[in-house]
Protein backbone atom coordinates (compact mmCIF):
# COMPACT_ATOMS: atom_id res chain seq x y z
CA UNK A 1 0.00 0.00 0.00
CA UNK A 2 1.21 3.23 -0.85
CA UNK A 3 0.55 4.71 2.69
CA UNK A 4 2.72 1.91 4.43
CA UNK A 5 5.57 2.78 1.81
CA UNK A 6 5.06 6.45 3.23
CA UNK A 7 5.18 5.47 6.45
CA UNK A 8 8.25 3.49 6.08
CA UNK A 9 9.89 6.30 4.97
CA UNK A 10 8.82 8.64 7.18
CA UNK A 11 7.18 10.61 5.43
CA UNK A 12 3.80 10.70 7.03
CA UNK A 13 2.15 13.17 8.68
CA UNK A 14 -0.37 13.11 11.70
CA UNK A 15 -2.24 16.41 12.95
CA UNK A 16 -4.53 16.69 15.73
CA UNK A 17 -6.93 19.67 15.00
CA UNK A 18 -9.66 21.18 17.88
CA UNK A 19 -12.75 22.79 16.05
CA UNK A 20 -14.32 25.10 18.38
CA UNK A 21 -16.46 28.04 18.56
CA UNK A 22 -20.07 29.12 20.52
CA UNK A 23 -22.68 26.68 20.60
CA UNK A 24 -24.44 25.97 17.20
CA UNK A 25 -22.07 27.54 14.91
CA UNK A 26 -21.59 23.62 12.47
CA UNK A 27 -18.84 22.43 14.51
CA UNK A 28 -20.14 18.68 14.56
CA UNK A 29 -21.59 19.69 10.98
CA UNK A 30 -17.98 20.45 10.15
CA UNK A 31 -16.28 17.20 11.66
CA UNK A 32 -18.93 14.82 9.95
CA UNK A 33 -18.70 16.48 6.79
CA UNK A 34 -14.73 16.33 6.70
CA UNK A 35 -14.93 12.87 8.01
CA UNK A 36 -17.18 12.34 5.10
CA UNK A 37 -19.28 10.02 7.51
CA UNK A 38 -21.84 10.72 10.21
CA UNK A 39 -19.90 9.98 13.36
CA UNK A 40 -21.00 13.53 15.02
CA UNK A 41 -24.76 14.56 16.16
CA UNK A 42 -26.16 17.14 14.87
CA UNK A 43 -29.20 19.29 15.69
CA UNK A 44 -30.63 22.79 15.00
CA UNK A 45 -30.09 23.79 18.98
CA UNK A 46 -27.67 25.41 21.13
CA UNK A 47 -25.17 22.33 23.35
CA UNK A 48 -26.11 19.42 21.13
CA UNK A 49 -21.69 18.41 21.51
CA UNK A 50 -21.10 17.46 25.32
CA UNK A 51 -17.68 15.89 25.14
CA UNK A 52 -14.85 15.52 22.73
CA UNK A 53 -15.16 13.46 20.04
CA UNK A 54 -12.56 12.31 17.65
CA UNK A 55 -13.52 12.34 13.87
CA UNK A 56 -10.72 10.88 11.50
CA UNK A 57 -9.81 11.06 8.20
CA UNK A 58 -7.04 10.24 5.52
CA UNK A 59 -6.06 12.97 3.29
CA UNK A 60 -2.64 11.95 0.96
CA UNK A 61 -0.21 11.04 3.22
CA UNK A 62 -1.99 12.71 6.47
CA UNK A 63 -4.02 11.41 8.70
CA UNK A 64 -5.94 14.05 10.26
CA UNK A 65 -7.81 13.72 13.74
CA UNK A 66 -10.83 16.18 14.26
CA UNK A 67 -11.70 16.96 18.19
CA UNK A 68 -15.33 18.07 18.01
CA UNK A 69 -15.85 19.93 21.14
CA UNK A 70 -18.79 21.35 23.25
CA UNK A 71 -19.86 24.85 22.46
CA UNK A 72 -18.35 27.55 24.24
CA UNK A 73 -21.01 29.83 26.37
CA UNK A 74 -20.88 31.38 29.97
CA UNK A 75 -22.04 28.34 32.09
CA UNK A 76 -24.77 27.89 34.17
CA UNK A 77 -24.49 24.70 35.91
CA UNK A 78 -22.50 21.93 36.48
CA UNK A 79 -22.94 20.26 33.05
CA UNK A 80 -22.71 23.58 31.40
CA UNK A 81 -19.31 24.01 33.17
CA UNK A 82 -18.04 20.61 31.98
CA UNK A 83 -18.71 21.10 28.82
CA UNK A 84 -17.06 24.30 28.40
CA UNK A 85 -13.83 22.91 30.51
CA UNK A 86 -13.11 20.26 28.29
CA UNK A 87 -14.04 22.67 24.65
CA UNK A 88 -10.98 24.51 26.18
CA UNK A 89 -9.34 21.65 27.40
CA UNK A 90 -9.46 19.83 23.68
CA UNK A 91 -7.98 23.07 22.31
CA UNK A 92 -5.30 22.91 24.63
CA UNK A 93 -4.72 19.24 23.77
CA UNK A 94 -4.43 20.00 19.48
CA UNK A 95 -1.78 20.74 17.10
CA UNK A 96 -4.00 23.40 15.51
CA UNK A 97 -7.09 25.12 16.53
CA UNK A 98 -9.63 25.60 14.73
CA UNK A 99 -11.78 28.74 15.22
CA UNK A 100 -15.49 28.44 13.97
CA UNK A 101 -17.72 31.79 13.88
CA UNK A 102 -21.00 31.76 12.21
CA UNK A 103 -21.20 33.37 9.15
CA UNK A 104 -24.82 34.75 9.91
CA UNK A 105 -23.83 35.37 13.61
CA UNK A 106 -20.53 36.86 13.15
CA UNK A 107 -18.84 38.52 15.62
CA UNK A 108 -21.37 38.13 18.19
CA UNK A 109 -20.81 38.52 22.37
CA UNK A 110 -19.88 34.32 22.39
CA UNK A 111 -17.57 34.70 19.47
CA UNK A 112 -16.10 37.99 21.29
CA UNK A 113 -15.43 36.16 24.71
CA UNK A 114 -13.81 33.13 22.62
CA UNK A 115 -11.57 35.32 21.19
CA UNK A 116 -10.60 37.26 24.17
CA UNK A 117 -9.37 33.70 25.78
CA UNK A 118 -7.60 32.75 22.51
CA UNK A 119 -4.91 34.39 23.39
CA UNK A 120 -4.20 31.87 25.75
CA UNK A 121 -3.72 28.83 22.76
CA UNK A 122 -0.51 28.77 21.65
CA UNK A 123 -0.81 26.39 18.85
CA UNK A 124 -1.16 27.82 15.88
CA UNK A 125 -4.98 28.91 14.74
CA UNK A 126 -7.10 28.58 12.05
CA UNK A 127 -10.15 31.06 11.74
CA UNK A 128 -13.24 29.21 9.59
CA UNK A 129 -16.03 30.97 8.76
CA UNK A 130 -19.34 28.79 8.70
CA UNK A 131 -22.77 28.98 6.81
CA UNK A 132 -21.83 31.09 4.24
CA UNK A 133 -24.30 30.32 2.37
CA UNK A 134 -26.67 31.70 4.52
CA UNK A 135 -24.92 35.27 3.83
CA UNK A 136 -23.84 37.23 1.33
CA UNK A 137 -20.40 36.95 -0.21
CA UNK A 138 -19.79 40.39 -0.13
CA UNK A 139 -20.34 40.48 3.99
CA UNK A 140 -17.90 38.20 4.55
CA UNK A 141 -14.86 39.88 3.81
CA UNK A 142 -15.12 42.72 6.39
CA UNK A 143 -15.60 39.85 8.72
CA UNK A 144 -13.00 37.86 8.19
CA UNK A 145 -11.10 41.20 8.57
CA UNK A 146 -12.26 42.07 11.46
CA UNK A 147 -11.79 38.65 13.21
CA UNK A 148 -7.92 38.40 12.00
CA UNK A 149 -7.65 41.98 13.81
CA UNK A 150 -8.70 40.33 17.36
CA UNK A 151 -5.40 37.30 17.00
CA UNK A 152 -3.21 35.76 14.66
CA UNK A 153 -4.80 33.25 12.48
CA UNK A 154 -2.19 31.24 10.04
CA UNK A 155 -5.56 31.21 7.46
CA UNK A 156 -8.59 31.99 7.42
CA UNK A 157 -11.14 29.38 5.18
CA UNK A 158 -14.85 30.23 4.26
CA UNK A 159 -16.89 27.38 4.59
CA UNK A 160 -20.24 25.79 4.29
CA UNK A 161 -19.99 22.27 6.47
CA UNK A 162 -23.94 21.66 5.33
CA UNK A 163 -23.37 22.26 1.38
CA UNK A 164 -19.29 21.35 1.51
CA UNK A 165 -18.47 24.55 -0.27
CA UNK A 166 -14.90 25.01 0.97
CA UNK A 167 -14.28 21.92 2.62
CA UNK A 168 -11.95 20.51 0.50
CA UNK A 169 -9.36 23.48 0.17
CA UNK A 170 -9.57 23.15 4.49
CA UNK A 171 -9.02 19.44 4.33
CA UNK A 172 -5.75 19.65 1.87
CA UNK A 173 -4.57 23.14 4.19
CA UNK A 174 -4.77 20.70 7.12
CA UNK A 175 -3.03 17.39 5.68
CA UNK A 176 -0.23 20.19 4.06
CA UNK A 177 0.24 21.44 7.98
CA UNK A 178 0.12 18.79 10.51
CA UNK A 179 2.74 17.85 11.75
CA UNK A 180 5.31 15.11 10.28
CA UNK A 181 4.82 11.51 12.43
CA UNK A 182 3.39 8.02 11.93
CA UNK A 183 -0.96 8.03 12.07
CA UNK A 184 -2.29 7.71 15.60
CA UNK A 185 -5.24 5.51 14.08
CA UNK A 186 -5.36 2.10 11.74
CA UNK A 187 -6.32 4.15 8.18
CA UNK A 188 -9.93 2.74 8.41
CA UNK A 189 -10.95 4.18 11.56
CA UNK A 190 -13.22 7.12 11.55
CA UNK A 191 -13.85 7.82 14.92
CA UNK A 192 -12.39 7.04 18.37
CA UNK A 193 -16.06 6.50 20.22
CA UNK A 194 -17.34 2.65 20.47
CA UNK A 195 -20.45 1.91 18.85
CA UNK A 196 -22.31 1.75 21.71
CA UNK A 197 -21.65 5.31 22.89
CA UNK A 198 -22.79 6.38 18.73
CA UNK A 199 -25.73 4.65 19.65
CA UNK A 200 -26.58 6.63 22.55
CA UNK A 201 -25.80 10.03 21.09
CA UNK A 202 -27.96 9.44 17.96
CA UNK A 203 -30.99 8.26 20.62
CA UNK A 204 -29.74 11.32 22.13
CA UNK A 205 -30.15 14.09 18.97
CA UNK A 206 -33.65 12.16 17.95
CA UNK A 207 -34.70 13.43 22.02
CA UNK A 208 -33.38 16.62 20.74
CA UNK A 209 -35.05 17.29 17.90
CA UNK A 210 -38.50 15.62 20.06
CA UNK A 211 -38.54 17.34 22.70
CA UNK A 212 -38.31 21.68 23.25
CA UNK A 213 -37.45 23.90 26.03
CA UNK A 214 -35.55 22.54 28.61
CA UNK A 215 -36.18 18.81 29.00
CA UNK A 216 -33.59 18.16 26.43
CA UNK A 217 -31.02 19.55 28.74
CA UNK A 218 -32.93 17.90 31.48
CA UNK A 219 -31.88 14.60 30.15
CA UNK A 220 -28.91 11.89 28.92
CA UNK A 221 -28.63 8.75 27.41
CA UNK A 222 -27.02 5.60 28.31
CA UNK A 223 -26.47 2.30 26.31
CA UNK A 224 -26.84 -0.62 28.67
CA UNK A 225 -26.57 -3.42 26.69
CA UNK A 226 -25.73 -4.28 23.39
CA UNK A 227 -25.80 -8.52 22.02
CA UNK A 228 -25.16 -9.42 19.24
CA UNK A 229 -27.97 -12.14 17.95
CA UNK A 230 -27.34 -15.33 16.10
CA UNK A 231 -29.50 -14.12 13.14
CA UNK A 232 -26.85 -10.59 12.74
CA UNK A 233 -29.11 -8.45 14.37
CA UNK A 234 -28.41 -6.14 17.06
CA UNK A 235 -30.13 -5.82 20.41
CA UNK A 236 -29.65 -3.08 22.18
CA UNK A 237 -31.18 -1.43 25.49
CA UNK A 238 -30.72 2.30 26.30
CA UNK A 239 -31.66 4.25 29.18
CA UNK A 240 -33.33 8.01 28.91
CA UNK A 241 -32.68 9.59 32.23
CA UNK A 242 -34.55 12.35 33.43
CA UNK A 243 -34.76 14.58 36.46
CA UNK A 244 -38.61 14.40 37.46
CA UNK A 245 -41.39 12.18 36.75
CA UNK A 246 -43.24 14.83 34.68
CA UNK A 247 -40.49 15.04 32.73
CA UNK A 248 -40.56 11.20 32.09
CA UNK A 249 -44.00 11.56 31.50
CA UNK A 250 -43.58 13.83 28.64
CA UNK A 251 -40.55 11.90 26.97
CA UNK A 252 -43.50 8.85 27.25
CA UNK A 253 -45.58 11.30 25.39
CA UNK A 254 -49.23 10.23 25.09
CA UNK A 255 -50.02 6.25 25.33
CA UNK A 256 -46.18 6.18 24.88
CA UNK A 257 -45.95 7.87 21.28
CA UNK A 258 -43.15 10.22 21.70
CA UNK A 259 -40.88 7.57 23.05
CA UNK A 260 -42.18 5.55 20.20
CA UNK A 261 -41.08 7.79 17.70
CA UNK A 262 -37.35 8.41 18.88
CA UNK A 263 -36.81 4.51 19.29
CA UNK A 264 -38.33 4.17 15.63
CA UNK A 265 -35.49 6.69 14.48
CA UNK A 266 -32.63 6.38 16.57
CA UNK A 267 -32.91 2.22 15.33
CA UNK A 268 -33.38 2.93 11.87
CA UNK A 269 -30.36 5.32 12.13
CA UNK A 270 -28.17 2.78 14.25
CA UNK A 271 -28.93 0.03 12.08
CA UNK A 272 -28.27 2.25 8.66
CA UNK A 273 -24.65 2.64 10.36
CA UNK A 274 -23.98 -0.68 11.73
CA UNK A 275 -25.20 -2.17 9.00
CA UNK A 276 -27.44 -4.92 10.46
CA UNK A 277 -30.51 -4.76 11.68
CA UNK A 278 -31.22 -3.59 15.33
CA UNK A 279 -33.78 -3.86 18.16
CA UNK A 280 -34.04 -1.27 20.12
CA UNK A 281 -35.09 -0.89 23.32
CA UNK A 282 -35.79 2.43 25.78
CA UNK A 283 -36.19 2.83 29.08
CA UNK A 284 -36.95 5.78 30.43
CA UNK A 285 -35.85 6.68 34.05
CA UNK A 286 -36.17 9.35 36.60
CA UNK A 287 -32.69 10.14 37.99
CA UNK A 288 -33.07 13.04 40.15
CA UNK A 289 -29.83 14.97 40.14
CA UNK A 290 -28.28 13.38 37.73
CA UNK A 291 -26.56 16.03 36.56
CA UNK A 292 -24.73 16.18 39.92
CA UNK A 293 -23.79 12.58 39.97
CA UNK A 294 -19.70 11.85 39.21
CA UNK A 295 -21.31 8.75 37.36
CA UNK A 296 -23.09 10.18 34.46
CA UNK A 297 -20.26 12.32 33.66
CA UNK A 298 -17.69 9.45 33.91
CA UNK A 299 -20.04 7.54 31.24
CA UNK A 300 -19.98 10.95 29.13
CA UNK A 301 -16.39 11.33 29.11
CA UNK A 302 -16.31 14.39 31.41
CA UNK A 303 -14.47 15.28 33.87
CA UNK A 304 -17.12 15.65 37.30
CA UNK A 305 -16.65 19.74 38.14
CA UNK A 306 -16.05 19.77 42.23
CA UNK A 307 -18.49 22.68 42.14
N1 LIG B 1 -27.06 26.75 6.53
C1 LIG B 1 -26.09 26.11 7.17
N2 LIG B 1 -26.38 25.47 8.31
C2 LIG B 1 -25.39 24.82 8.94
C3 LIG B 1 -24.06 24.79 8.45
N3 LIG B 1 -23.31 24.08 9.32
C4 LIG B 1 -24.14 23.68 10.30
N4 LIG B 1 -25.39 24.12 10.10
C5 LIG B 1 -26.57 23.92 10.94
O1 LIG B 1 -26.33 24.53 12.19
C6 LIG B 1 -26.97 23.79 13.24
C7 LIG B 1 -25.97 23.44 14.31
O2 LIG B 1 -25.03 22.52 13.78
P1 LIG B 1 -24.07 21.66 14.73
O3 LIG B 1 -23.09 20.99 13.86
O4 LIG B 1 -24.87 20.81 15.65
O5 LIG B 1 -23.38 22.82 15.55
P2 LIG B 1 -22.33 22.67 16.75
O6 LIG B 1 -21.39 23.82 16.64
O7 LIG B 1 -21.73 21.31 16.77
O8 LIG B 1 -23.29 22.88 18.00
P3 LIG B 1 -23.04 22.42 19.57
O9 LIG B 1 -22.67 20.98 19.57
O10 LIG B 1 -24.36 22.67 20.19
O11 LIG B 1 -21.98 23.32 20.10
C8 LIG B 1 -27.61 22.58 12.57
O12 LIG B 1 -28.96 22.88 12.34
C9 LIG B 1 -26.82 22.47 11.26
O13 LIG B 1 -27.56 21.86 10.23
C10 LIG B 1 -23.79 25.48 7.22
O14 LIG B 1 -22.67 25.52 6.70
N5 LIG B 1 -24.84 26.11 6.63
MG1 LIG C 1 -21.75 19.86 18.19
Amino acid sequence: MAEQQQAAAGETRCGFIALIGAPNVGKSTLVNALVGAKVAIVTHKVQTTRALLRGITIEGAAQLVFIDTPGIFAPRRRLDRAMVATAWSGAHDADIVAVLIDARRGLDEEAEAILAKLSEVRQPKVLIINKVDLVPRESLLALAANVNARDNFAATFMVSALTGDGVGDLKAWLAAHAPPGPWHYPPDEISDAPLRSLAAEITREKLFLRLHEELPYRSTVATDQWKELKDGSVRIEQTIYVERESQRKIVLGKGGQTIKAIGAEARREIAQIIEAPVHLFLFVKVREGWGDDPERYREMGLEFPEE
